[in-house]
């Protein structure tokens, strides 16, 4: 990740099953840098198990990352297009300009 500006992170929000595995992985990687940005993506909020930011935020431990490093966590899901669907795209967007 040595060339890495910002790191983000999707994750299935409906797959409660393996959010175990989805936090350990994200530790594992956010070890490896200390000063990386994170954006972490709760992804499938439109699945009717989808666990809330508030539950992904505890499941994920993301209150065990250090104050100092820059952390988002968004809600997010596809629309049938494919496409993000988000009412401010366009403001996610200059959120990763502004981290790299
Ligand atoms: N409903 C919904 N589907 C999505 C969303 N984002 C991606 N997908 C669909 O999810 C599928 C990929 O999900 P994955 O979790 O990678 O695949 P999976 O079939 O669950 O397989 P594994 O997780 O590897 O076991 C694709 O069909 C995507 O179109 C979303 O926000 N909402
Ligand atoms: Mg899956």
């Amino acid at each position: 990740m040595r060339k890495t500006h910002v790191l983000v992170y999707v994750v299935d929000s409906s797959d409660r099953k393996r959010l175990p595995q989805a936090k350990a992985e994200l530790h594992r990687l956010l070890r490896l840098d200390s000063q990386l940005p994170v954006v972490v993506l709760g992804n499938k909020q439109d699945k009717h198990n989808a666990m809330s930011v508030w539950e992904l935020h505890e499941a994920l431990s993301l209150g065990a990352v250090a104050d100092d490093r820059r952390l988002f966590l968004l809600a997010a899901q596809l629309g049938s297009d494919g496409l993000i669907v988000s009412r401010n795209l366009q403001a996610f967007q200059e959120l990763i300009l502004q981290l790299v």
